[in-house]
């Protein structure tokens, strides 16, 4: 039998850290092993086959085998619910506190996690703002582990970001972000003109199978066409709020899937829905013990 290794816990240096908060990213080259890669891989043919372990179904669902056109992206979204190997990565204790880290949160709080398979020949991913699609959050702010499951390179449709546009006086709008009958970077570019940058830097990520970028809520990204003939481009993404968020008054902000979990009259946020991962002062919701495994956490 192969022996499980145990993921190192992961520190920051400082300078991670300002990184992150000057340019609204930071990449780690190595995050999680391969054994940890191909057993979360593993789990998607099974959901995308509408077969589901716990039963319960995602949250949004997107390029279904021999329905969709053979090139669509795949992407899922509330896997955690469907899947205890799947919850055992989105519900991960090391990602919360990674992502809460830094954005110097006390807590952090899952909020979604999302695959993102692009087989050959995908189309391009809009470029967007995390943030836009939180705002029925108070504060709407997110952050995201975005982890290369296969070698992401700028062939394969690979995820592009805009260095520092997190900080950007601009606007964005909910849109449907895939296979885009338009440049795929208007909404760049539309920015960039709002915001007074007359050309933008845009820097494909190179990271290999393993590795992860961190991605502020403001930052600007999107994701090419995979231009090669043979290899399938998969990423899993964990999106975390702060712990202490709330919903907005009722009616106010985008709440296509996080305000169906709304309670009625109510703006705190319910743990069965969106657990908290981590704390600073050591509370974790207790649910999660029950429901799975830390995948990154000894
Ligand atoms: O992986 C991709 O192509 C897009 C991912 C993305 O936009 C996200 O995780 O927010």
């Amino acid at each position: 039998m192969l022996a499980v290794m145990a993921h190192q816990p992961i520190h920051f240096t400082a300078e991670q850290v300002q990184q992150f908060q000057a340019q609204g990213f930071l990449v780690l080259e190595k995050f999680m092993d391969m054994e940890a890669v191909d057993r979360l891989v593993d789990r998607f043919d099974p959901l995308f086959a509408t077969r589901f372990e716990t039963g319960i179904y995602p949250d949004e669902w997107h390029g279904r085998p021999s329905q969709s056109v053979a090139n669509a992206t795949r992407q899922m979204a509330g896997m955690w619910r469907c899947d205890r190997t799947v919850a055992s990565f989105s519900l991960s204790g090391e990602i919360a506190r990674l992502n809460a880290t830094l954005m110097g949160w006390s807590g952090g709080r899952f909020a979604t996690d999302s695959c993102w398979i692009k087989p050959p020949d995908a189309p391009e991913v809009y470029f967007h703002r995390n943030n836009t699609y939180v705002s029925s959050f108070a504060p709407s702010s997110v952050v995201t582990c975005w982890v290369a499951l296969s070698d992401a390179v700028p062939e394969a449709g690979t995820l592009e970001i805009v260095p520092g546009s997190h900080q950007w006086n601009c606007s964005d709008r909910v849109r449907f972000l895939h296979a885009p009958r338009e440049d795929y970077r208007q909404p760049l570019w539309d920015a960039a003109t709002a915001a007074g940058v007359p050309s933008p830097e845009i820097v494909p990520v190179n990271i290999p199978a393993g590795g992860c970028i961190f991605l502020h809520g403001d930052l600007w990204h999107g994701s090419g066409r995979n231009h090669t003939s043979d290899r399938t481009r998969r990423s899993f993404a964990v999106s975390t709020i702060p712990a202490d968020a709330q919903f907005q008054p009722e009616g106010v902000g985008y709440g296509y899937i996080f305000s169906r979990y709304r309670r009625v009259g109510e703006t705190a946020i319910d743990e069965s829905f969106f657990p908290i991962p981590w704390t600073a002062n050591g509370y974790r919701t207790p649910l999660l013990l029950e429901y799975c495994e830390d995948a990154l956490t000894p």
